[in-house]
C-alpha cells in the first residue's frame, strides 16, 4: 500500500459509504465538537491519512491542523467549500470530489425547481389537498416557462447542463461566468447583476465557498425585481438570504426556488407561508442512482490513495 495509516469518516455520509467505510477499511470516526473530538483527536489524530467527509463537513483548518499524517481528503459530492484547500495544498495534501455524475441529478433539479415556481405546482397540489378548488373555483394563473429568459450563474458542468435544458423548452439563455465559456452560443453577461436584469429566471450554479460568497446581492436580486425569480441549486452562501427573504416577503422579488440554505437544515421561518417560495431540502443529487455512482467514485478515489497515492478525480487546487 502507498499509504499506511487510519482512515477517519468526518461527517455520518450514507448508511452504505458508512457502513463500507467501518467493515472494509476499519475507519474511525470522529466524534461531534465538543471535549471529545480533543480528546479523539489527541488519541488518533497522528495515525490518520485519510479523510472521507462530504461537502456539509468537510476538513477545515483545525482538523486538518490536528491531522499531521493527512494526506488525502476524499470528498463525497461535487461541492467541496467546506475543506480548507489552500493549507491542503501548502501541506501536500491531495484532495477530490465526485463531478460529473451528479451533474444531469442537479440539473433535473433546477429545471423542476423553475417549473414548480413559475407555474405553481406545488401550491397548487396545496391547494387541491386543502379542498379548496370545489370551494374557491379555480387556481390563479401562473407564468410560462417556455421562451422565458433564462440566466445561468455560473456555467461549469452542471451550468451548461441547467442550459441545455432550457435551450430544450425555448428559452433564450444567457450566461455570468468568472471568465467567458469558449465555444457556447448563450449570450454572456458582464456581471451578475447586468445579467439579473437581462432575464425573468436567475439560477444559480456557481461553486460554494469564499469567492462566491454574497454574490447574489441585494442589487442582484434588485435588477430581477417584482416580476423576477431566483433559482439555487448550488450554496445558501452564494445569495444574501436576509436580502432574499425579505424581497419575497414584500414583492420586491418574483419569486425563489431553494434547494440550498445559508444554516442548512435550518430555512428561514419567514418563508414557510409564502407561495412564492419553492422550499427543498437540499435534494440535487439525491436519487437512488446518482448516490450510488458518486459512492462509487468516493470508494474509488480512496482506494487510489490508499494503493496507489493517487485519486481519480482530484480538485484543481490540489492536483
Ligand atoms: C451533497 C452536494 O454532497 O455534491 C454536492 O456538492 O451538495 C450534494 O450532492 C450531498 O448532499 C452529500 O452531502
Amino acid at each position: 500500500r502507498a499509504a499506511a495509516g487510519r482512515v477517519l469518516r468526518v461527517g455520518p455520509l450514507g448508511p452504505s459509504l458508512a457502513e463500507t467505510l467501518r467493515t472494509s477499511y476499519d475507519a474511525l470516526e470522529l466524534p461531534d465538537d465538543g471535549p471529545e473530538r480533543a480528546a479523539f483527536l489527541a488519541a488518533h489524530g497522528g495515525d490518520v491519512v485519510a479523510a472521507v467527509t462530504s461537502g456539509r463537513f468537510g476538513v477545515g483548518t483545525d482538523l486538518m491542523t490536528a491531522l499531521p499524517r493527512l494526506g488525502a481528503v476524499i470528498s463525497f459530492g461535487v461541492g467541496y467549500d467546506t475543506t480548507d484547500t489552500a493549507l491542503a495544498r501548502r501541506r501536500g495534501v491531495l484532495v477530490s470530489n465526485t463531478p460529473d455524475v451528479l451533474t444531469d441529478c442537479v440539473a433535473d433539479t433546477a429545471l423542476g425547481l423553475t417549473l414548480d415556481l413559475l407555474r405553481g405546482f406545488s401550491a397548487a397540489d396545496r391547494f387541491v389537498r386543502a379542498g379548496r378548488w370545489p370551494r374557491d373555483g379555480g387556481f390563479p394563473l401562473m407564468r410560462r416557462v417556455s421562451g422565458a429568459r433564462v440566466g445561468v450563474l455560473g456555467l461549469g458542468r452542471i451550468g451548461r447542463a441547467i442550459a441545455a435544458r432550457f435551450a430544450a423548452l425555448g428559452c433564450p439563455v444567457s450566461y455570468h461566468s468568472r471568465r467567458r465559456v469558449p465555444g457556447t452560443a448563450y449570450a454572456y453577461a458582464g456581471s451578475p447583476e447586468a445579467l439579473a436584469a437581462a432575464v425573468d429566471v436567475l439560477i444559480v450554479a456557481t461553486s460554494g465557498g469564499a469567492g462566491t460568497r454574497g454574490l447574489v446581492s441585494r442589487d442582484v436580486l434588485r435588477a430581477l425585481g417584482p416580476g423576477g425569480y431566483v433559482v439555487n441549486v448550488s450554496r445558501g452562501s452564494v445569495i444574501d438570504e436576509d436580502a432574499l427573504v425579505e424581497m419575497v416577503t414584500t414583492g420586491a422579488l418574483g419569486g425563489a426556488g431553494l434547494d440550498v440554505f445559508a444554516a442548512e437544515p435550518h430555512v428561514p421561518e419567514a418563508l414557510f407561508a409564502l407561495d412564492n417560495v419553492v422550499l427543498l431540502p437540499h435534494v440535487g443529487s439525491a436519487t437512488v442512482q446518482t448516490r450510488a455512482e458518486m459512492e462509487r467514485l468516493t470508494l474509488e478515489n480512496l482506494a487510489g490513495f490508499l494503493d496507489r497515492g493517487a485519486l481519480v478525480t482530484p480538485v484543481p487546487e490540489t492536483a
